[in-house]
C-alpha cells in the first residue's frame, strides 16, 4: 500500500515541473489522511465544559497538626487532582486530617464550629459551602480528589478536624 502511493505521487511529481508541485500532490494523492486530521476538531465542539487544563496538587499533614503548604494555585477552568497524605503515625480518632475547599466569602470560624459536630460526616458539615473536600485520615494514610477549579479568586482551604482549622489553614488561589 505504501509502494502504491509512494509510486502515485513520484508518478505525479515526475509529470509536473516544479519543486512546488510536490506538496501539492502528496496533499491530493491523500485524501483519507485529511479526513482524520478533521475528526478532532469536530469532536472538540461536543463536551462544552471540558477542563482547559490538568493540575495535579500534593499535600502533606503530619501529627504537629500542620499543612506543608499555606497556599495552592491552579487555573481557572482546570481540572484538579489533589492528593492528601498524612506523613504522621497518629491515628485519625485523635490526629485526623482533611482537606476542605470553602466556598468564597464563607466565614471559617463558624463553618468550623459547625464542622466539629459532623464527626459522622468525617467532619464535613451539610450545607453548600463545601466546594471540595478529601475524606478524614491519620498517620501513614492518603486521599486523593479531583474537582474543577472554581471561578477565578481565593479561597480559604482547612482541615476542619475540631480545633485543627487555627493552624491547617491555607489560601486556594485560582488565577
Ligand atoms: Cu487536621
Amino acid at each position: 500500500m505504501k509502494k502504491l502511493m509512494i509510486a502515485a505521487v513520484t508518478g505525479l511529481v515526475l509529470s509536473s515541473c516544479g519543486g512546488e508541485k510536490k506538496t501539492e500532490s502528496t496533499e491530493q494523492s491523500t485524501p483519507a489522511a485529511q479526513q482524520e486530521a478533521t475528526q478532532p476538531e469536530n469532536a472538540v465542539e461536543e463536551p462544552v465544559a471540558a477542563p482547559t487544563s490538568q493540575e495535579t496538587l500534593s499535600l502533606e499533614s503530619n501529627d504537629q497538626m500542620r499543612f506543608n503548604k499555606e497556599e495552592l494555585r491552579v487555573k481557572a477552568g482546570s481540572e484538579v487532582t489533589l492528593t492528601l497524605t498524612h506523613v504522621g503515625t497518629m491515628g485519625k480518632e485523635v490526629m485526623g486530617h482533611n482537606f476542605v475547599l470553602l466556598k468564597e466569602g464563607t466565614s471559617v470560624e463558624t463553618f468550623a464550629s459547625q464542622a466539629a459536630r459532623s464527626k459522622d460526616t468525617g467532619y464535613i458539615p451539610s450545607g453548600d459551602v463545601v466546594l471540595a473536600h478529601t475524606k478524614l485520615i491519620g498517620g501513614g494514610e492518603s486521599d486523593t480528589i479531583t474537582f474543577i477549579a472554581p471561578a477565578k479568586g481565593t479561597y480559604d482551604f482547612i482541615c476542619s478536624f475540631p480545633g485543627h482549622y487555627g493552624l491547617m489553614k491555607g489560601k486556594f488561589i485560582v488565577e
